[in-house]
C-alpha cells in the first residue's frame, strides 16, 4: 500500500540528510523531486501545484534553514501540508438520535466495492446499532445473494424483494426496518461501468424516497485522480456526504487519496484495506501522511522539540560548541530543555539512534540529580570544571544532597561529553547526537 510513493519520498529525504547544511538550492531540489513524485503518484496537477507552493514558502523560511536539524524540519513541513490537502481531520458519519432510523445510501461505479463495504460499515456500526443491510441492486443477478451471505457472516439483518424495482425495495425496506426496530439501514445499489443517466435517475428517486442521512460514494483507490470527475458527477446529482476508498491494500499510488478533498471539497471518511470484513478503518489524514512519508518518529520528535526548545538558545549553544566552549551552564540548559520535552525515555525512543542504544536505559532521577549538582556549583566552577577539587566536590555534594561519588561521576561524564562534542562538531544534527551521547552516559 502506497509503496511506490513512500520509497520515492524516502530517497528524497535521504539525499537531503546527506548534506551537512541545507541551502536554499538543496530545498528547491528536494521540492522539485517531491513534485515529480506526486505527479507520478497520479495526484491532480492543480493540487500538486498548490501543495508545492505552500511547502516551498514555508521550507525556504528561516524556521527550516536555520533550525537545528533542517532536514527533519523540512520533513515536518511536507508532512503538515500533506495532512492539509487531505483535510486535516477525520469526518464522522452522521446518524440520527435513538428512536429514529438512520439511512445510509451507498453509490458508486461497478466493482468499486459497494456491496462488500456495506457489510464492513454495518459490522462497525453493529456495536451500538441494530443494522439492516438492504440490497437494491436489481442489475446484477447474484448481487442480492452476495449481500445476503455477507449479512449472514456479520450477523446483520438483511432485506430485499424478488422483483426488479429498486425504488420499491427501498420503500418497503424502510417499513420493514420500522416494524423490526432497526436503528440503521444501509442501502446497496447497482453500479455501472460509467456514469449514466438511467443510474442517476434511479439514485435520485431512491434518495427522494429514503431521505438518507449519509450518501457515501465508494471508489476503488486504484482509480487514481480519474475518480475526481466521477465524484463530481455523483455529487452534482446527489449531493454526497463523503467518500470511501476501497482496495487501499492494493498497489495504489495515492492519487485518489491525495486529490479528492482539494478538488471536490468532499472528505474521505473510511478506507477499505483488504477483502475481509475487518479490513476497514476510519480515514485519518495524519496516518496516511505518516504512511506516505514513513517518518512518524521524526515528525513527533520535531513537534515535541518545537514546543519545548528555545531555538535561539539552542543556536547559541551550537555556536559555542563549534568553538568548543561548551561548559556546565550549557549542559544545565540542555538538561532543562530536555525536561520540558516530557519523559526522557519516550523522547529518546523516537530518535533514529535508538537501535544503537537499545540496552541503555535513562533514569529520570539521575537527570534531577545532575541538575541539582550543577546548580550547587559556583558560576566559576560551571565555566571551568577543572578547578573543582576535593573540597569543592564535598561542598557541592552536600549542597545538592548527593554523594561525592555522584559528583565525581558527573564530572567524568561531562569531560567525556566534551570530547564527544569534538567528534560531532561538524554534524548539524547536533541535538540528536547530543541526546544520543547523554543516553549512552546514563545520566
Ligand atoms: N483487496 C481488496 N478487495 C476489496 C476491497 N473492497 C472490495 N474488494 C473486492 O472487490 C471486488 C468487488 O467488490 P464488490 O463489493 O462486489 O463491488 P461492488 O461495487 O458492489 O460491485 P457491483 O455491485 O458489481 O457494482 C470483490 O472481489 C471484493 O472482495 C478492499 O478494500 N480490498
Ligand atoms: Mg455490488
Amino acid at each position: 500500500m502506497l509503496d511506490k510513493i513512500t520509497s520515492r519520498f524516502e530517497g528524497i529525504f535521504k539525499t537531503l540528510s546527506r548534506q551537512n547544511r541545507l541551502s536554499e538550492k538543496n530545498i528547491q531540489d528536494g521540492v522539485r523531486e517531491i513534485k515529480l513524485a506526486l505527479l507520478e503518484a497520479d495526484v491532480n496537477y492543480k493540487v500538486v501545484k498548490d501543495f508545492i507552493k505552500l511547502v516551498e514558502e514555508e521550507a525556504l523560511g528561516e524556521k527550516v534553514l536555520k533550525s537545528i536539524s533542517p532536514t527533519d524540519q523540512f520533513i515536518k513541513v511536507v508532512h503538515d501540508k500533506l495532512v492539509d490537502i487531505m483535510g486535516s481531520h477525520s469526518d464522522e458519519i452522521q446518524l440520527k438520535k435513538r428512536g429514529e432510523i438512520s439511512v445510509i445510501l451507498f453509490v458508486g461505479l461497478q466493482g468499486s466495492g459497494k456491496t462488500t463495504t456495506c457489510a464492513k460499515l454495518g459490522n462497525l456500526l453493529k456495536v451500538n446499532q441494530k443494522v439492516l443491510l438492504v440490497s437494491a441492486d436489481t442489475y446484477r443477478p447474484a448481487a442480492k445473494d452476495q449481500l445476503k451471505i455477507l449479512a449472514g457472516q456479520t450477523g446483520l439483518g438483511f432485506f430485499t424483494e424478488d422483483h426488479n424495482d429498486p425504488i420499491k425495495i427501498c420503500k418497503n425496506a424502510l417499513k420493514y426496518a420500522k416494524d423490526y426496530e432497526y436503528h440503521a439501514i444501509i442501502l446497496d445499489t447497482a453500479g455501472r461501468l460509467q456514469v449514466d443517466e438511467p443510474l442517476m435517475v434511479e439514485l435520485e428517486k431512491i434518495k427522494k424516497i429514503t431521505e438518507p442521512d449519509e450518501i457515501l460514494f465508494v471508489s476503488d483507490a486504484m482509480a487514481g485522480q480519474n475518480v475526481v470527475d466521477v465524484v463530481k458527477s455523483f455529487d452534482h446529482r446527489l449531493n454526497i456526504n463523503g467518500i470511501i476508498l476501497t482496495k487501499f491494500d492494493s498497489d495504489t499510488r495515492g492519487g485518489a487519496a491525495l486529490s479528492i478533498k482539494k478538488t471536490t471539497g468532499k472528505s474521505i471518511k473510511f478506507i477499505g484495506t483488504g477483502e475481509k470484513i475487518e479490513n476497514f478503518e476510519k480515514f485519518y489524514p495524519e496516518r496516511v501522511a505518516g504512511r506516505i512519508l514513513g517518518k512518524g518518529d521524526i515528525i513527533s520528535f520535531v513537534e515535541k522539540a518545537q514546543a519545548a526548545i528555545d531555538v535561539e538558545e539552542a543556536i547559541k549553544t551550537q555556536k559555542k560548541l563549534l568553538k568548543s566552549k561548551f561548559d556546565l551552564d550549557d549542559f544545565l540548559s540542555q538538561i532543562q530543555q530536555l525536561k520540558k520535552m516530557g519523559p526522557l525515555q519516550s523522547i529518546l525512543d523516537m530518535l533514529p539512534i535508538k537501535g544503537q542504544m537499545k540496552d541503555q536505559s535513562v533514569d529520570e532521577k539521575n537527570l534531577l540529580h545532575t541538575e541539582a549538582i550543577i546548580l550547587s556549583m559556583t558560576p566559576k566552577e560551571r565555566k571551568n570544571f577543572r578547578i573543582i577539587n576535593g573540597n569543592r566536590r564535598r561542598r557541592i555534594s552536600l549542597g545538592s544532597g548527593t554523594t561525592i561519588q555522584e559528583v565525581n561521576r558527573l564530572l567524568k561524564q561531562f569531560e567525556s561529553m566534551q570530547k564527544m562534542m569534538q567528534k560531532v562538531k561538524k554534524n548539524p544534527r547536533f541535538l540528536q547526537n547530543m541526546l544520543g551521547g547523554m543516553k549512552g552516559m546514563n545520566l
